[in-house]
């Protein structure tokens, strides 16, 4: 639905989509298609293949009753963007756009392997194999203590340099990237993702984009392998997740997400998990969580299921089957999950607001968490604690972060806050953990947790009357960056230790950003 932001899709975007349903709009009244294309198109595309919103077919609507849908027209959707429109619509209204969304669409554009390899383009094939031992960037800044920030206003990225913070280039992305970019081991490359399916990778030394393709119509996120050889993308639509060769993003396998038995599923998210050499997935309409190895000698458990391996094609088969699958039962399906820094555990949760604790070795889950509401674990971070280590999480529900010993997986603090919050974060070398207030009339305050005491000692209001939103500390914990998150927004530099403001510079709603050493640590207090 149309936010109250005024988010710009394209006019390009909406005729590419609209060519690729081959005049498979369905057939309703023309009052309600008016209404959709005048509150809903902008966001959700013109065809209901999704944008910057979800796409709004009955495939992937499974799990949202229609009843509830209306409540989230007329209401609002916590944790969303999407605003209520009980105030500019009325009931029958709501109900005709209801029917809408529910209606099945004549033809759901493929997005197989020709669409997907059409997309493709190298745009600078001398940039494709690279050595962060051998190559120098083309600025004096320290590498590995570069930020990227994702300015989602105006969706460009600045590429920042973390001991200055002065910017050092700024380009245009992708419209509406989402989820952090990945970067490769050595942080020479970066690979965003957006909602809409592009995969980008770019140089971060010579500061320009290598490689494109579109890898689905409407997707969740990109994890990239340890060893640098793969991309996976998990998509809402299709119900696939595919495999790009690292290097030129070129096309290696689409995995089709299903149970077997005839029900294919959104995923809800996928990681590289470093010590198992895998990626993990958790599947949005299915209970199971698949490990997906990228091991050439993956250990037992995992079944190879043919799928078309499609560097076949070009005589560049490999010796062996990769990329088999182990799959998880787990008793209820992720939405939204983390790992413990071992990569032993994942702790997840449903939307409606079980979690549990699965076991990646035992492939069961062994643990219930006591949270409530809607608890954030991709957000989730953990630190040592005495001497066990906790976890924490923010709820997009509630006004708690919840504290939970990962030893007993009981919890042992809930904190009040001023509000549901989205992005937590610390890091190794910091007393604090910090955590936004996202929702609510306190958006614009950002708490500050004693890591020891389990105390919020401190509320910085970076911008009063604006969210401040989702932090990122630089290379040595020194300071913590912070977003007001507005068009006329900026990226606010504190010291990490006296809480005291160093520097703002101005920026077009700065969302997350992404400091090269700490992501490519896999430091235990970003997200991964
Ligand atoms: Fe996100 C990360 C899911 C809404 C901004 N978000 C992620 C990831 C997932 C996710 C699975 C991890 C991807 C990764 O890094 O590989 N987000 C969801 C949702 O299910 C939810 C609630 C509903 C939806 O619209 O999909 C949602 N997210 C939002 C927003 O409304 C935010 C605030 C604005 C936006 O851009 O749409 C938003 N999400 C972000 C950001 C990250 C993210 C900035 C990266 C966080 C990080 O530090 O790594």
């Amino acid at each position: 639905m149309k936010r109250n932001m005024s988010f710009a899709l394209s006019a390009v975007l909406l005729i590419a989509l609209s060519t690729l349903l081959n005049g498979g709009a369905v057939a309703q009244d023309a009052g309600t298609q008016a209404l959709y294309k005048e509150h809903c198109a902008e966001c959700h595309g013109v065809d209901r293949l999704g944008g910057q919103g979800p796409a709004l077919l009955p495939q992937n609507l499974k799990r949202l009753r229609k009843k509830k849908a209306v409540g989230v027209i007329a209401n609002g959707r916590a944790a969303t963007q999407m605003p209520g429109f009980a105030e500019v619509l009325t009931k029958d209204q709501i109900a005709a756009l209801t029917d809408f969304v529910y209606t099945p669409l004549d033809h759901i554009p493929t997005w197989g392997p020709e669409q997907i390899r059409s997309s493709h383009v190298v745009h600078k094939p001398e940039l494709v194999e690279g050595n962060a031992k051998t190559a120098k960037p083309v600025y004096d800044a320290d590498p590995l203590n570069v930020f990227l920030v994702v300015e989602a206003g105006d969706h460009h990225v600045t590429v920042l340099d973390g001991d200055k913070f002065e910017p050092i280039h700024r380009f245009k992305s992708r419209f509406a990237l989402h989820g952090g970019p990945k970067y490769s081991s050595d942080g020479r490359f970066v690979y965003f993702a957006s909602r809409d399916g592009w995969i980008s990778k770019f140089d971060m030394y010579r500061l320009e984009t290598v490689a494109e393709v579109r890898a689905g119509i409407n997707t969740r996120n990109a994890a990239v392998s340890s060893d640098d050889r793969y991309v996976i993308v998990g998509n809402y639509l299709p119900h696939t997740l595919v495999v790009l060769k690292a290097s030129d993003l070129s096309l290696i396998k689409i995995i089709p997400v299903g149970d077997g038995k005839g029900n294919s599923s959104r995923v809800s998210a996928v990681y590289n998990a470093p010590p198992r050499s895998s990626f993990i997935a958790a599947l949005k309409d299915i209970p199971e969580v698949w490990e997906i190895s990228y091991d050439d000698d993956p250990p037992a458990g995992f079944s190879l299921p043919w799928v078309h391996d499609y560097r076949e094609d070009s005589g560049d088969a490999p010796k062996s089957e990769p990329f088999p699958v182990r799959r998880i039962k787990v008793e209820r399906h992720l939405d939204d999950f983390f790992f413990d820094q071992e990569y032993i555990h994942l702790i997840g949760a449903s939307r409606d607001g079980h979690a549990q604790v699965v076991n990646l070795d035992a492939r069961r889950s062994v643990a219930d968490l006591d949270l409530k509401g809607m608890p954030h674990l991709g957000s989730g971070i953990t630190w040592r604690w005495g001497d066990t280590t906790v976890l924490a999480t923010p709820n997009l529900k509630t006004g708690e972060v919840t504290i939970i010993d990962t030893a007993t997986w009981k919890t042992v603090k809930r904190l009040k806050t001023l509000g549901p919050g989205f992005f937590m974060r610390s890091h190794d070398n910091s007393r604090y953990a910090w955590v936004d207030v996202f929702f609510g009339p306190n958006r614009d305050a950002m708490h500050v947790i004693d890591k020891e005491k389990l105390e919020i000692v401190e509320t910085l209001r970076p911008e009063p009357g604006k969210t401040a939103a989702h932090v990122e500390f630089d290379k040595s914990g020194a300071h913590a960056l912070v977003s007001v998150w507005d068009k006329k927004g900026a990226l606010v530099v504190y010291d990490a230790k006296t809480l005291k403001e160093v520097k703002r510079l101005p920026m077009s709603k700065p969302s997350g950003k992404y400091n090269v050493h700490n992501k490519i640590t896999y430091s235990a207090g970003t997200s991964h």
